[in-house]
């Protein structure tokens, strides 16, 4: 028999300190991430999650030419084919549960079970490829889950005022737009805390009518 490459199994990890759910936690929401192809969605939930997050990258390979959309997003080489999966505790009570999505429109059959349950979504945006993000902002409208828009800079975005923004992607005033680098942790905690303000807002709102 040749053993060669019958290497030991590396022992399974053990839970991490991390990994367990804060015992004051009291209340978990589930928010879902949302954008066209390549936007960030899965850099921001790897950059925010406190736990390791679930990631189900493949590697892009000749078969997606001619069906996935790469313009715009040269060096990318691996894609979201199923879901991420991180969470992030806001504060000692609340806990909220991110799910993102996949971007490519092969893969937003899925869309329907990621949305279950959710309370409010973020959709990220890149302007230099705006028009990936309109299908994925009137879906959201059809199911009436409330959103916040997140603009990610990469190094080549030009400067978009907000107004332009609002008009381009046809948003209600009341709808909240945020820079944001998906990269930093603080800065996609920020887009979070708006997306958290802004359900407690409506959610006074419609208490108040
Ligand atoms: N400069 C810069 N690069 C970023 C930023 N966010 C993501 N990237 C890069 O852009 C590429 C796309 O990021 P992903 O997070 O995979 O995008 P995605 O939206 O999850 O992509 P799909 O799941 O394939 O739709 C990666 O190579 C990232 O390293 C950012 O804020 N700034
Ligand atoms: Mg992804």
């Amino acid at each position: 028999m040749d053993f060669r490459g019958s290497e030991q199994p590396a022992p399974a990890a053990g839970p991490r300190s991390e990994d367990a759910l804060p015992a004051t936690a009291a209340a978990a929401v589930k928010v879902v991430i949302v954008g066209g192809f390549g936007v960030g969605k899965t850099t921001l939930v790897g950059s925010v999650s406190e736990i390791r997050p679930l990631t189900t990258e493949e590697t892009m390979t000749q078969a997606g030419v001619g069906v996935d959309d790469t313009a715009g997003i040269g060096g990318k080489t691996s894609t979201t084919v199923a879901m991420d999966f991180g969470r992030i505790s806001i504060n000692e009570e609340l806990v909220l549960y991110l799910f993102g999505t996949p971007g490519q429109e092969r893969f937003w059959f899925l869309w329907r079970g990621l949305f279950e349950g959710a309370l409010g979504a973020v959709v990220l945006v890149d302007t230099r490829r705006l028009e990936v993000s309109f299908d994925v902002i009137g879906r959201l409208e059809e199911r009436g889950v409330p959103f916040v828009v997140a603009v990610n800079s990469f190094p080549d975005t030009p400067g978009y005022p907000v107004d332009e923004l609002r008009a381009a992607l046809d948003l209600p005033e009341a709808v909240p737009i945020v820079m944001c680098d998906a990269r930093e942790r603080a800065s996609s905690r920020d887009v979070l805390m708006t997306l958290m303000r802004y359900l407690q807002t409506l959610a006074t709102t419609r208490e108040a009518s």
